[in-house]
């Protein structure tokens, strides 16, 4: 049976009553890392502030900020707050550069992420009886086990497949009547794309629903992926230091994520001067974990970009929303001097008929001078057309980008499949300078 909610009473809270809840448990977690982590105590200490100064959210400001380098500093185990014999998992990210960041998680921890993930499953239209095939990647990546459990918590039935063999994935969603679907936005494009040279259409398999993160991806991707699998594509966000996916995700009605509020309290702020950005308005996500036992964090700076909405969805939930991320402040390339994000390249790219969402970002500096390149597989009706036709497209993107963005960049349409497929996430850009 399809119900409403996993937790009505969580996930439908007054305003008012989030504000107490995160007041109550933000109190408990202040004292808790301050007898717990010393590098918290220390932060706080130097920062001349005691556990009781904090009385209620609003105080959250007060407090310092954490960052992936205070993780990496006390590598690998160094800020968790229980010891190791409460540590039930462990999980780890590799960032581009430097240590991985690692992630330890209680059993209750374990029990919360299944619960949000469970939530965020049932806003998303699923519900027992439903097959679930998980083809994030399993492994210290957070996306395969954490969708896996929160699908077993719901009690549908999770096909734990794990990322790639894509010809297989295929065959089991046919096979097993898989109706949901979870991985990265990119690898579904690409499954999706397999299906149609396989010869399948949408309506050989019985896919309803696609829950989708771990990158961004835009509007126009979202259009391309429900069109070409015939489902509605859902936006799941999170990062493992915080828990892994289902720190928020979206409803059915596709209009900002839900952020589990009684287990994470967003900031969003100026990247540059750390003050608070009135709703509304975009910055840098900032998370603390409410209930988190084994890596709790405050006030820990994603570098991911995004708004923030607490007014009730039509879904009936009242959790705040976070839009969709438009890039991180960190991917920012800057380019002849020019502030360039990939996000608005990609926007460009899939507004102009005849491009697909598989393209390429590389910059190269050549004599000094930084050279901005834009690969974009062409579409199969375009690379079919005359030569003439592909130019004037290129001539096209060529303006846009330049409009866009204010710098000039080269852009080469290649021929379909020539961009390697990503099973995980996407690696768009290539930054070829040595800085
Ligand atoms: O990507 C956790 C996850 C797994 C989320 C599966 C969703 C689904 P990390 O590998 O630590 O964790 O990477 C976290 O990925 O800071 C964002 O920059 C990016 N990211 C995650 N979800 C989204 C999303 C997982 N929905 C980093 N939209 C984050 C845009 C996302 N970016």
């Amino acid at each position: 049976m399809q119900v409403k909610y996993f937790n009505e009473y969580a996930e439908t809270m007054s305003r008012d009553e989030i504000k107490n809840v995160q007041s109550r448990k933000l109190c408990t977690l202040v004292n808790y890392v301050y007898t717990n982590v010393p590098s918290y105590r220390e932060k706080m200490q130097k920062a001349g502030i005691l556990p009781g100064d904090i009385k209620s959210v609003d105080d959250l400001k007060l407090l310092p900020f954490t960052y992936k380098q205070d993780l990496r500093d006390t590598y690998p185990f160094g800020m968790f707050a229980t010891p190791m014999e409460q540590i039930v998992r462990i999980h780890a990210s590799s960032g581009t550069t430097g240590k991985k960041t690692v992630v330890g998680y209680t059993a209750h921890d374990i029990d919360m992420w299944a619960e949000c993930i469970a939530r965020a499953l049932v806003g998303a239209g699923v519900s027992r009886g439903d097959i679930a095939q998980v083809a994030y990647g399993y492994g210290l990546f957070t996306g395969g086990l954490g969708v896996h459990y929160g699908c077993e918590k719901l009690g549908a039935s999770v096909i734990p497949i794990s990322g790639g063999n894509t010809n297989n994935q295929i065959q089991t969603m046919i096979d097993f009547g898989t109706s949901v679907i979870a991985c990265t936005p990119s690898y579904a494009l690409y499954i999706a794309e397999t299906m149609a040279e396989m010869g399948l259409s949408p309506d050989d398999n019985k896919l309803k629903v696609g829950i989708f993160g771990a990158e961004p991806w835009s509007e126009q991707m979202r259009a391309d992926i429900e069109k070409s699998l015939g489902i509605k594509a859902i936006d799941i966000y999170g990062l493992s230091e915080v828990m892994g996916p289902g720190v928020a995700c979206e409803c059915l009605e596709q209009d900002g994520m839900h952020i589990q509020e009684d287990n994470f309290i967003a900031e969003i702020i100026d990247t540059d001067t750390g003050e608070l950005m009135p709703e509304g308005e975009a910055g840098e996500i900032v998370f603390t974990t409410l209930t988190k036992e084994g890596l709790p964090l405050i006030r820990y700076r994603t570098h991911d970009i995004s708004r923030l909405e607490t007014k009730k969805c039509a879904c009936g939930r009242t959790f705040a929303r976070m839009k969709k991320v438009t890039g991180r402040s960190d991917d920012m390339l800057i380019i002849r001097g020019v502030n360039v994000f990939p996000s608005q390249i990609e926007g460009v790219l899939l507004d102009i008929a005849g491009t697909t969402p598989n393209y390429q970002i590389i910059v190269n500096r050549v004599d000094n001078r930084d050279v901005l390149e834009v690969l974009v597989e062409m579409s199969a009706a375009l690379f079919s057309d005359e030569v003439r036709r592909i130019e004037d497209v290129e001539a096209r993107l060529r303006g846009k980008l330049e409009s866009v963005l204010g710098i000039n960049a080269r852009v080469r349409m290649v021929e379909p499949k020539t961009i390697a497929r990503s099973e995980g996430k996407a690696k768009r850009v290539i930054d070829n300078r040595k800085m």
